[in-house]
């Protein structure tokens, strides 16, 4: 762990404990990380006896709806507590109508998020890219704080690691994530019931919503995009957040480097989300159309009207987006498509992105499954030893 970083949660720990009143606000159109690291500090500190304020300028979704806690997600603002924390939040305009600069800056703040796209807007900048969702950096803080969470407190940053890793799926899932995890299962959080929740609870309406923007997808050689407008989620009936869902299912696509999934806003403003294959970097393209985020998941608002801003997040994509050079013909995508049903498909996915490195066409070629890949791998080490 870098020095800096270190030393930022020693910092924002030793604050905590002093504090005796917290406000913890998370980002718009909330996630479960969003939601989960926010009710998870905020229990870990009500646990504390301190008085804690969690909110969010929406309301949380349907897939948190089962946190101990989530009630308390509250629609304020901050006013008088002695540490304002934002949780997960790239960047302040993510806190919507609960930031207002000049308080802001007459307060003591903490911004705690793994973004990298983060410039650190706070007095004390936790900020850790490495990290796979803001819940692991809580519970970093936790640690250094030298206390255990709850058992709720557990579930709700579990939730948060689960959502951000897509179940442990993406590829900036590491040994410390995994750790992570075990450590929350140990005191009480139940993945089961997390995965119940986040994964089989999706409406009809939104996998309805899912079916139209595939039907609608464009591609443009290693890019795709689709769009959802306002008149989409209308007859549908689905809610706004059920777009995080269809961003998910489009990123299993083989064939796309990259993808952008555009949804026309109440305001007629559009929301860009953007998504890529290991090794194909996003934040510059996220970064020219106004947003952040990370490399293989990233984010804009732009404005509308939808045809127009579909021409311009394409132009960003193809002026900033260095698409795979060689996609290697020994990892042929109908292999991928023929094992879909099989959960081992996903980790061979990602562990393509290692073929795709250094170890080359050799590895993909010889194991086309993750096991093949493990126990090669386990034989070296032996072999090394
Ligand atoms: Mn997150």
């Amino acid at each position: 762990m870098a020095d800096g970083l270190s030393a930022a949660i020693a910092g924002a720990a030793a604050e905590l404990l002093e504090a005796r009143r917290v406000w913890i606000g998370t980002h718009v159109d909330p996630d479960g990380d969003a939601i989960g690291s926010a009710l998870g500090l905020g229990t870990i500190l009500r646990d504390m006896g301190k008085r804690v304020v969690t909110a969010c300028d929406d309301p949380p979704p349907p897939e948190t709806a089962f946190l101990p806690g989530v009630k308390r997600m509250v629609r304020t603002a901050p006013t008088n507590e002695d540490i304002w924390s934002a949780l997960d939040a790239a960047d302040e305009s993510r806190l919507g109508t609960l930031y207002d600069p000049e308080r802001w800056a007459a307060a003591r703040t903490h911004v705690v998020d793994h973004h990298a796209s983060n410039a650190g807007f706070g007095d004390v900048n936790v900020i850790d890219p490495s990290a796979a969702s803001t819940a692991e950096i809580v519970v970093a803080l936790a640690d250094a704080m030298g206390v255990t969470p709850s058992s709720d407190a557990a579930t709700c940053l579990l939730t948060g690691v689960v959502t951000d890793t897509l179940g442990f799926r993406t590829s900036n899932t590491t040994p410390r994530t995994l750790e992570c995890a075990r450590r929350l299962m140990s005191w009480g959080a139940d993945l089961g019931a997390i995965n119940q929740h986040v994964f089989y609870r999706r409406p009809m309406s939104a996998l309805r919503l899912i079916g139209r923007a595939i039907e609608r997808t464009e591609t443009h050689g290693p890019f795709a995009i689709s769009t959802i407008s306002r008149a989409d989620l209308r007859e549908l009936g689905a809610a706004p957040g059920a777009m995080r869902g269809v961003t998910a299912i489009l990123a299993t696509a083989a064939e796309p480097d990259a993808f952008a999934l555009l949804r026309e806003r109440a305001d007629g403003s559009v929301d860009i989300s953007l998504r890529s294959k290991p090794g194909v970097d996003l934040i510059p393209a996220a970064v020219a159309l106004g947003g952040g985020g990370h490399p293989q998941a990233s984010g804009a608002k732009i404005d509308g009207p939808l045809d127009a801003a579909r021409e311009r997040v394409l132009a960003a994509l193809q002026a900033h987006v260095a698409p795979l050079a060689d996609r290697q013909a020994g990892i042929a995508p109908d292999a991928g498509g023929a094992q879909a049903a099989d959960p081992g498909a996903d980790s061979g996915d990602v562990s393509g992105t290692a073929f795709g490195d250094a170890s080359g066409t050799a590895s993909g070629d010889a194991s086309g499954t993750a096991s093949g890949a493990a126990s090669g791998a386990a034989g070296a080490d032996g072999a090394a030893r």
